[in-house]
């Protein structure tokens, strides 16, 4: 782990960032806690793969002073073994490549009213990229565990940055989501992962939020249940290793302190909310879309057959896409977008809709997006504050004291300037 030097050496980062990576622009933080880049552009979501230099990076403490050769991973709760070089992860293990679209469980935060704390990211916390590495489970096999288990046992992940208080960056998500198709990754989009991504390697958890992709991943730890205050007592550091799982990255109304559970009856977002899980952790992605073009920065002008393209993206986490529409009336008719391109879970897909503006038309319209998952759940259209959450109502997103999970569409539209041809 390397010295945490706190908010200068936070603005140093960002400023490097900025520089090797020159799309993207600095994210507001409220708290000026966070080293926070977006996506500069919503072209971005007019593409499939995001390019390393325009994908979105956040995270809390400093990054820590890696190097390759010396770092370990130390693989816990399971048989006893050495902990692992990056040598070892690399050439004793099979090396998969899994495309994952990380999005930040605070994107869409800026939409709330009244404005919550935290990172103000508009749509911009979002990316796709291909990620390689190790299968978790090839390790996990390797130290004796049963990868056909079906209890309800979880995996523990601790990363190695050096907190900027007492708080370890700790998260659990299930051991069958661990098996299924997560992986210890140091590559991104084929290029050595870049230090600010997790070098020299991270957890990817694909279409689950940005939260639960730990990077700079220090030890892998097979537990009964998500990290409790006993899972790392031995440790006795004065550290804790419960606040990133339970204290942040939850849903809840105002005021509300979400206690520590040892697990949750699902891991679907949208399912706690709307069952009985009181405050609903961010696992995986609630159903979204972003038009990536127009992309409202000029003016479009019909083709010569009259039409526009609309283009974009649309994700649902570790569920399916089914649908696409768009309206390009304000949201008072819809048409069907076609989906194309790659299909993989756990990323998003692209989709389009070829429009055909009234001839001669000269104005300005709101291109809106809203998509819809496997299971028929359609984006809601705003974000509210709601006075009683046992019944969050169709339509509406609850207005959260973190700002967390919000997948409205309205907030998104995109404000388009048509000209006509010059015949
Ligand atoms: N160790 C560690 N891992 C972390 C974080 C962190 O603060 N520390 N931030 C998380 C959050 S909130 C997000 S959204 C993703 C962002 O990943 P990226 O910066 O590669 O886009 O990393 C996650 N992994
Ligand atoms: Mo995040």
């Amino acid at each position: 782990m390397g010295e945490s030097t706190g908010r200068d050496s936070r603005h140093g980062e960002i400023d490097d960032i900025l520089e090797r990576k020159p799309g993207t622009r600095e994210a507001r933080d409220e708290e000026d806690r966070y080293t926070v880049v977006g996506a500069a552009s919503r072209g971005t979501f007019a593409d499939w793969l995001t390019p390393v230099e325009e994908h979105f990076v956040c995270h809390r403490n400093d990054i820590p002073d890696a190097d390759a050769e010396t770092w370990r991973v130390r693989v816990t709760g399971v048989d006893d073994g050495e902990s692992l070089s990056m040598e070892a992860l690399r050439e004793d293990y099979p090396t998969v490549a899994v495309a994952h679209t990380m999005e930040c469980a605070g994107n869409n935060r800026g939409q709330h009213d009244p404005e919550t704390g935290s990172v103000q990211w508009t749509w911009d916390a979002v990316g796709t990229a291909m990620w390689s590495g190790t299968p978790i489970r090839a390790v996990l096999e390797d130290r004796g565990v049963d990868v056909n288990d079906d209890s309800d046992r979880w995996l523990t992940v601790v990363g190695g940055d050096v907190p900027a208080d007492d708080d370890v960056y700790v998260k659990s998500i299930p051991l069958s989501k661990a098996l299924d198709d997560c992986v210890l990754a140091y590559e991104m989009n084929g290029k050595p992962l870049p230090v600010e991504h997790g070098y020299p390697v991270r957890l990817i958890v694909p279409g689950w939020y940005g939260t639960n992709s730990v990077k700079w991943v220090e030890e892998l730890r097979v537990t009964d249940t998500m990290v409790t205050d006993a899972t790392f007592a031995e440790e006795d550091d004065g550290r804790t290793y419960t606040y990133w799982q339970h204290g942040a990255y939850r849903i809840h109304p105002a005021d509300a302190e979400p206690g520590i559970e040892e697990t949750v009856p699902t891991v679907d977002t949208w399912e706690q909310l709307v069952g009985d899980v009181t405050h609903p952790y961010t696992f995986d992605e609630n159903v979204m879309s972003l038009i990536g073009e127009p992309d409202g920065e000029r003016p479009v002008t019909p083709d010569a057959d009259g039409r526009v393209e609309i283009r974009g993206v649309a994700w649902a986490g570790d569920d399916r896409v089914s649908r696409v529409e768009v309206s390009t009336d304000d949201g008072e008719t819809w048409h069907d977008a076609d989906l194309y391109g790659p299909d993989y879970s756990g990323a998003w897909r692209l989709f389009s809709y070829a429009w055909e503006p009234k001839t001669g038309f000269d104005g300005t319209v709101t291109l809106l997006s809203r998509a819809t998952d496997e299971e028929g759940r359609t984006q809601p259209s705003r974000i509210a504050v709601l006075d009683d959450w046992a019944e969050v109502p169709e339509d509406v997103y609850p207005w959260n004291e973190g700002g967390y999970a919000a997948n409205a569409y309205r907030p998104n539209g995109v404000e388009v300037r048509v000209t006509p041809r010059d015949e």
